[in-house]
């Protein structure tokens, strides 16, 4: 069962500068929604700046921000999603951040427009690997291990294979999806050409770009180049 109806999905980093022009490329490509997330500097402010920014532009799809600093919640958005960091070594991305935020705004939250995504970090040369110290898998088993943690005895229904920078192994993520069918499986990392992004499509529910719309921003949808005028 897929949580989100969404296959392609834009990231955007809310530290990043985005010109007028990389805006109305993301606005008029054919993704099915916007993240607004980054490991570092993000704030409430510029997370709000970027929602409004793309609000003004008249984003006709959901944008919801990933939380990566409990003080740094956005307004402006469709919803959140909660990245908890299946093999973080470091227990504030697992769960004790995500306890201190809930202590903290709890009558504030809206359970209708969240999502929880196990993450697991595939490498650890970005930077949520570092940030959150993560233990990186040495093998399929591995990987395994730590969704069927999240999904089965945590309750998750949405993992993030989180490749950042770096394109993944398709493969594993096809015999993933295959022993977990009823979850929400992300992929995300290095997605830069539009045939990459069709091949992880083909395996993954979610497909997530990120660094190549502030690189390349016509790389990936070089069909909808037309459309942007
Ligand atoms: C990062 O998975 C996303 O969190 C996207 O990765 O920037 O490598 O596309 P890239």
């Amino acid at each position: 069962m897929t949580i989100l109806p969404w296959r392609c999905v834009a990231k955007l980093d809310p530290e990043r500068y985005h010109s007028d022009h990389l805006l109305q490329i993301v606005v008029h490509s054919p993704f099915d929604a916007i993240i607004l997330g980054g490991t570092s500097g993000v704030t409430r402010e510029n997370a709000t700046d970027l929602a409004l920014a793309l609000r003004r532009r008249r984003v006709r799809i959901p944008v919801w921000q990933e939380i990566s600093d409990g003080q740094a919640v956005a307004f402006g958005v469709d919803g959140y999603l909660v990245p908890v960091v299946l093999n973080a070594t470091d227990i504030d991305y697992l769960a004790r951040g995500h306890i201190q935020a809930l202590r903290y705004y709890r009558e504030q939250i809206s359970w209708n427009h969240l999502l929880a995504l196990g993450y697991i970090v595939m490498h650890g040369d970005c930077a949520v690997g570092q940030k959150t110290k993560a233990e990186i898998p040495r093998d399929f088993y591995d990987v395994l291990a730590l969704a069927e943690y999240g999904v089965k005895l945590c309750g998750l229904k949405a993992l993030y294979i989180e490749y950042s920078g770096r394109l993944g192994d398709d493969d594993l993520v096809a015999r993933l999806r295959a022993l977990l069918p009823s979850v929400q499986v992300f992929y995300g990392g290095g997605i830069s050409s539009y045939d990459q992004l069709d091949r992880f499509l083909s395996v993954a529910s979610t497909v997530v770009v990120g660094n190549a719309l502030y690189t390349n921003p016509y790389g990936v949808f070089d069909v909808a180049t037309p459309k942007m005028v």
